[in-house]
């Protein structure tokens, strides 16, 4: 009945159960837990769905190979966090034959357009963010030679490429050294791992560690902990992070991490709200952004200025947490 829950007799306005095959990226962070459990309660058998959410482990074989078993399911609805933006087209054009409608969440696909709407934030600008953080924190804290060590998301994501993109931008433009930029992965481990080689390679020759996510900063608080190097506000190394979940807000509040940059995964909603307008046999937005908010643990800098738009910073105070 994929036919009809895109038309305008509504399979849940009828009363009928609406099928929503899910393609979740894996279960590698804490922002990947909290946009699970945003789908899982949103999409739920009392709200009148049938969630086949399939957990992708980082796997894009797996991914695709779960798309086209929605489409063997022939469920009314597919969404996908896609690993990695590009290799979509083909299983793309399968869904659009099937007639089923897809929407993107959270990391984008590059590679096609065959997709009803993307429901995400914009992972360019939080990159910028954070170099324009740093460049006030290092200004106003008289730091002029900033050499910075890159902890990189997985390989391919659209949150690595946007935040790579964006904070090497404000990078090159003030003369910064990053002497390093690979992946941990979005994982703990994969942060303790890249941060342990990176003390090898460069101890005593950086003061500005950048994880792309809250789980890669664990790991490389973990790291540089034991090898005795301080780290956050009265630390010798600067910490940036981003997600903005909440262990990693609880570091910035306690100055383990300087500041973090969130990426909001709670995008099931403004999904609902696609469907509800494919539903009703309207036609959604392409794009839907969702907020973002500026982490940090000392107030050096009150607004940040990203593609012309200015956004406040929040200083993290318990109540935030
Ligand atoms: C960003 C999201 C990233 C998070 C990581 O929107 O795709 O994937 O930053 C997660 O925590 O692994």
């Amino acid at each position: 009945d994929s036919a009809e829950a895109a038309g305008t007799e509504s399979s849940a306005a009828s009363g009928d159960t609406v099928t929503i095959g899910f393609a979740q990226v894996g279960h590698e962070s804490d922002w990947r837990t909290a946009s699970t459990d945003s789908c899982l309660s949103v999409f739920s058998a009392d709200n009148g769905y049938d969630l086949q959410f399939v957990d992708c482990d980082n796997d894009s074989a797996v991914q695709l190979e779960a798309v086209r078993g929605f489409i063997e399911q022939d469920v009314d609805y597919i969404i996908i966090d896609p690993i990695v933006s590009t290799g979509w087209d083909t299983v793309l054009t399968e869904c659009e034959e099937a007639g089923i409608p897809v929407i993107v969440i959270d990391r984008t696909i590059d590679d096609s357009d065959k997709y009803v709407s993307w429901v995400g934030s914009n992972f360019k600008t939080e990159g910028l963010a954070a170099g324009e953080w740093l460049k006030a924190y290092t200004d106003a804290k008289g730091i002029s030679d900033v050499n910075v060590l890159v902890i990189e998301g997985s390989t391919g994501a659209s949150a690595t490429i946007g935040r790579t993109d964006g904070f090497k931008e404000i990078a090159d433009a003030n003369g910064w050294n990053i002497l390093d930029s690979q992946t941990g992965d979005f994982t703990q481990a994969g942060g303790q791992e890249v941060m342990e080689s990176y003390i090898k390679s460069y101890e005593g020759k950086f003061n500005v560690v950048v994880c792309q996510n809250d789980n890669e900063a664990f790991g490389a608080m973990d790291a540089m902990k034991a090898a005795g190097i301080s780290y956050g506000v009265d630390g010798d190394v600067i910490l940036v992070s981003f997600d903005a979940c909440t262990a990693g807000l609880e570091y910035v509040m306690s100055g383990d991490i300087n500041a973090d940059f969130e990426c909001n995964p709670l995008a099931a909603p403004f999904v609902e709200e696609v469907i509800k307008r494919l539903q009703a046999g309207e036609t959604p937005e392409k794009e839907v952004y969702m907020t973002e908010h500026w982490f940090v643990n000392e107030d050096v800098l009150s607004t940040i200025n990203v593609n012309g738009e200015d956004q406040d910073l929040t200083v993290v105070t318990k109540e935030i947490v």
